[in-house]
């Protein structure tokens, strides 16, 4: 295989021998064997080599600068803050003169208590000419005699409530104030059989009459004073002596 450039070589320069005999001749000692031949073609391209090292880090950019955006929102508001250190104490002021004011005072006071004296005074008169006073309370009569509702509405509009003994003092008291029979505040027109007070309450004191109370005939659901003191159940719609019973 070696043998055939080598041969070509030669054949070539015998070839052109006769043309340049000299020339070739010289060109063998000189030149190099690819030169004298026919031309080389190049060969297909070699792998690409491995990846060379990562280079240095490039300076920054320089774009344009966009423009300025609207403020953000108020912020919360921020914590209360420490008190501050206390003022320095003022100067003390004129004395006022309040002689005249406590004169003016002295003098209500004392016309306050003539005017309670006067008051606790009528109070014994109407106690002792109209009614019965039975520990705090009065009880008057007007006369009248009506069913049991208006009985409640007239003590009512007189800032009362219709008698309603709560001890054998307070009946017997009721009793010296009613001539003739009397309404109290007692029924049992919520639940039958069941008398409460009509401001409300279960009964804490009863003094019926024998046999009573009956809910005879069409229904008895309110209460009256006999004048012995003993009670009857007996119908509302009748009508019995008023009598109210004021707190004093
Ligand atoms: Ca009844
Ligand atoms: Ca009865």
């Amino acid at each position: 295989m070696h043998l055939f450039p080598s041969l070509s070589v030669l054949f070539l320069c015998v070839a052109r021998a006769s043309l340049e005999t000299k020339t070739c001749l010289d060109a063998e000692k000189t030149c190099s064997v690819v030169a004298c031949s026919v031309p080389v073609t190049n060969g297909t391209p070699g792998r690409d080599g491995r990846d060379g090292p990562k280079g240095e880090k490039g300076e920054p950019g320089q774009g344009l600068r966009g423009l300025q955006g609207p403020p953000g929102k108020m912020g919360p508001p921020g914590s209360t803050g420490v008190p501050g250190a206390p003022g320095l104490k003022g100067q003390k002021g004129d004395r006022g003169d309040n002689s005249a004011i406590e004169a003016k005072l002295a003098n209500l006071e004392s016309e306050l208590r003539n005017l309670k004296a006067q008051l606790d005074y009528t109070k014994k008169l109407q106690a002792f000419s109209l009614g019965k006073k039975s520990g705090q309370k009065l009880y008057l009569t007007n006369g009248e005699k009506l069913p049991f509702h208006k009985v409640k509405e007239l003590c009512e509009r007189h800032q009362a409530t219709v008698a309603t003994p709560r001890n054998a003092n307070e009946n017997q008291a009721i009793q010296k104030v009613a001539k003739d029979t009397a309404f109290l505040g007692i029924t049992d027109e919520k639940i039958e059989g069941q008398f409460t007070y009509v401001t409300g309450g279960q009964l804490a004191y009863s003094n019926w009459k024998k046999d009573e109370p009956n809910d005879h005939g069409s229904g008895e659901d309110c209460v009256v004073l006999l004048q012995d003191g003993l009670w009857n159940d007996i119908s509302c719609s009748s009508s019995f002596l008023a009598v109210c019973e004021f707190q004093v």
